[in-house]
């Protein structure tokens, strides 16, 4: 049976957008989420983030649900735009005490918060001034994490500056299927640079405030990517030019070396990335203390053959204009084997392993957390009012399993947070997707445990993998 060492950090995730609602409360400002949200034909059903599962009010429900899960750890974001009005400037008390107040109820509980300063929801004035295009929004960037650093410093085990800037870059400047909805190839690479330049600068500024004894860390969604045919090498090729867009445009830089030649030789025609400046490769290289991982799925690739149009539907959600910029009429996406989760994500386990394995191979000495991983799936309630939700049981047991058997061949990961606490706001699907341990009824905010929470409440309490089977109640918080 698999099991974990009693330091392993055991938690949960969410982001601020995704729960929070009270969009218009508490001196909050519009981010480019709600902006997004807001145009017709952006979102499934046209949902927004405006109530969500109303955490900005019911907060102290859900850290007793975290209680009765025996979450050890809780990931959360922070909305800049409620801290930090317009993203310049003096700070919001209101919305500081808001997260002050989490945070304290937390650390009293004994739940370590880990926290993410930019979750992809940028205040509206600075995508108006260009956004992650903009070199200067990294300056604000690491202006705001100064500022919260010195706000919430003596209290977060954790301090992650970013969550998927990949996703922020690409899907919301090249393919436009998120916020802020641009389809401009140039600026989506000049985004990755200033995204991962406002890394760099708020680890500074954090450090500066808090000391070098200070967590830090960025959370990217790795992508593992496989060739279609193993034995061809113009797949392999196809894989090379992916890997470089998806994974090393931050893995280089972010670790010490630099941007890959073969991605800058391949865009060439789309940049010239004059946007790095002298300097900005050591500004980015700061020591990382733990590398957060998402992991949900794999993606498959091969050359294209020039018939026709090449398929660029990787399974999220991009078929549409395409966010590999500069693979354009050479690479095309293959439909994976199943099963696949609600999103239409193929499920592979394995590729958790890989990951973590090459990460493990190739940057040694990095401590890694899974930052996120989860399942959705469209959820019945039965009559008792239940969720058995066993196909995600399923799915965490075996994605568990896997960071195990990394674990085992030598991987250095200390934690994993399931994605996520509660059913949210699934960006451009809405309310439609659920990846919650927890239940929301959006009509009534009412939670209810699923049986995955209840599975994963095992798990934490005894380190060891249960059958899926074995999904009995945790006792009550007393
Ligand atoms: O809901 C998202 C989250 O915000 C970022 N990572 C992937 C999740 C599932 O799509």
């Amino acid at each position: 049976m698999t099991s974990f060492p009693s330091d392993f950090l055991w938690g949960s995730a969410t982001a601020a957008y995704q729960i929070e609602g009270a969009a218009t409360e508490g001196g909050r400002t519009p981010s480019i989420w709600d902006t997004y949200s807001h145009t017709p034909g952006r979102t499934l059903n046209g949902d927004t983030g405006d109530v969500a599962a109303d955490h900005y009010h019911r907060w102290p429900t859900d850290l007793e649900i975290m209680k009765e899960l025996g979450l050890q750890a809780y990931r959360f974001s922070i909305s800049w735009s409620r801290v930090q009005p317009g993203g310049r400037g003096p700070l919001n008390p209101e919305g500081v005490a808001f997260y002050r107040g989490l945070v304290e109820a937390l650390v009293a509980a004994g739940i370590r918060p880990v926290v993410t300063l930019y979750h992809w929801d940028l205040p509206q004035e600075l995508e108006d001034e260009g956004g992650w295009a903009n070199r200067e929004t990294a300056y604000a960037f690491a202006e705001y994490a100064r500022l919260m650093a010195r706000e919430l410093g003596d209290a977060i085990t954790v301090w992650t500056t970013l969550n998927e800037p990949w996703c922020s870059a690409y899907l919301g400047y090249a393919s436009g299927v998120h916020a802020p909805g641009r389809t401009e190839p140039a600026a989506a690479l000049a985004a990755v640079h200033h995204l991962n330049l406002a890394h760099g600068l708020a680890a500074i500024a954090i450090r500066e405030e808090l000391g070098e004894g200070t967590q830090l860390s960025i959370t990217l969604n790795l992508h593992v990517i496989r060739p279609d045919d193993p034995s061809s090498a113009a797949d392999q090729d196809a894989v090379r030019r992916i890997d470089g867009l998806a994974n090393r445009v931050f893995l280089g830089p972010l670790l010490g070396h630099g941007y890959p030649q073969d991605v800058i030789d391949d865009a060439a025609h789309v940049s010239d990335f004059a946007f790095v400046q002298d300097g900005d490769t050591e500004l980015i290289a700061q020591r990382l203390d733990v590398l957060g991982v998402n992991y949900y799925s794999t993606t498959r690739v091969r050359a294209f053959d020039g018939e026709g149009e090449p398929d660029q539907a990787d399974g999220h959600g991009n078929s549409a204009a395409t966010p590999w910029v500069g693979t354009e009429g050479q690479v095309e996406f293959v439909q994976q084997p199943g099963p696949y989760t609600a999103m239409g994500w193929n499920i592979d386990p394995s590729g958790m392993h890989d990951l973590l394995m090459r990460l493990h191979r190739e940057h040694p000495g990095v401590p890694m957390m899974i930052t996120e991983n989860g399942a959705a799936f469209h959820d019945v309630v039965s009559e008792d009012g239940a969720v058995h939700d066993r196909d995600r049981t399923q799915y965490l047991h075996d994605h568990i399993d896997a960071v195990g058997r990394a674990r085992e061949d030598g991987a250095d990961v200390r934690g994993y947070f399931v994605w996520s606490l509660l059913d949210n706001f699934e960006w451009g699907y809405g309310y439609d997707r659920r990846f919650g341990v927890v239940r929301v009824d959006y009509d009534t905010q009412e939670r209810t445990i699923k049986d995955s929470g209840r599975w994963y409440a095992r798990l934490i309490a005894s380190g060891q993998l249960p059958d899926v089977g074995a999904v009995t109640p945790v006792p009550a918080v007393p």
